[in-house]
């Protein structure tokens, strides 16, 4: 997986990528992040990337024409001949889930376009945007943080990114429920005690207390999940 970020703070996308799980992917060259820093395709002499809305309102657009030069550079570095995909992060975009890191985590390569202020200039999006994706409804002061949330999501899917004891297939939203609670040493801890069944050493038992705990901390946690899955499973419905 080769990740292409073009933003105006490449610094937040490759402190954050290099570090952890991503970062020991980095460096195995599992993937790869090339970060293409907007203001470097600036057409003036202060490197300025953006003006006044047309129309008028709050804050500054970032101007087509850097963007473009900086996606053209972009396209260039890249050998494939498959044209990428290009992810515009943005909250008026669809909101992203595992199925879209699932879809995004196939992509050999991955173009992804982060803005800041009130926006990039219409006619550049449409002109290369082929996905415009949001991380939730809530305001952020620019693209390059949810970013990174979809590039870790999407990479702890690429194969070898994850050692054998983290499985990406054993995880919450995997079946469509929430995991169930972990314990490790000691045995009792202020005074609250691990579960019996899990120490009791009976794996049936151990793999039927987990399965329900999940089911009731999704109908708590995630009322919604909870629906969906029973729809799937109606024998499964929690008694109380
Ligand atoms: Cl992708 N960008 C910004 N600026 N804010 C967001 C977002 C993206 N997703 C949710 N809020």
């Amino acid at each position: 997986m080769n990740y292409y970020v073009l933003s105006l703070f490449p610094e937040i996308i490759e402190n954050s990528l290099n570090a952890s799980i991503t970062g020991r992917a980095i460096e195995k060259e599992i993937i790869t992040l090339t970060s293409v820093d907007i203001r470097d395709f600036s057409d003036n002499k202060h490197m300025k990337v953006d003006d006044y809305p047309y129309g008028g309102g709050a804050g500054l657009v970032i101007k087509p024409t850097c963007v473009y030069d900086a996606y053209l550079h972009t396209i260039s570095l890249i050998k494939n001949k498959k044209k990428p995909r290009v992810v515009y992060m943005t909250p008026q975009g669809s909101v992203f889930n595992q199925k879209k890191a699932v879809d995004f985590a196939k992509e050999e390569d991955l173009i992804i376009l982060c803005g800041h202020y009130e926006g990039i200039d219409e006619r550049v999006l449409e002109t290369i945007v082929t996905d415009y994706v949001s991380i939730g409804d809530y305001v952020l002061t620019g693209g390059e943080i949810a970013s990174v949330i979809v590039m870790d999501a999407v990479s702890r899917l690429v194969p070898g990114v994850l050692g054998n004891s983290e499985s990406a297939f054993t995880d919450t939203f995997s079946d469509g429920l929430l995991e169930y609670p972990q314990y490790t040493r000691p045995e009792e801890f202020l005074g609250m005690k691990v579960p019996e069944v899990l120490r009791s050493g009976h794996h049936g038992n151990v793999e039927k207390w987990r399965h329900e705990q999940k089911l009731i901390r999704t109908r708590k946690n995630r009322p919604d999940l909870y629906e969906k899955y029973i729809m799937l499973h109606p024998e499964e419905e929690l008694k109380d």
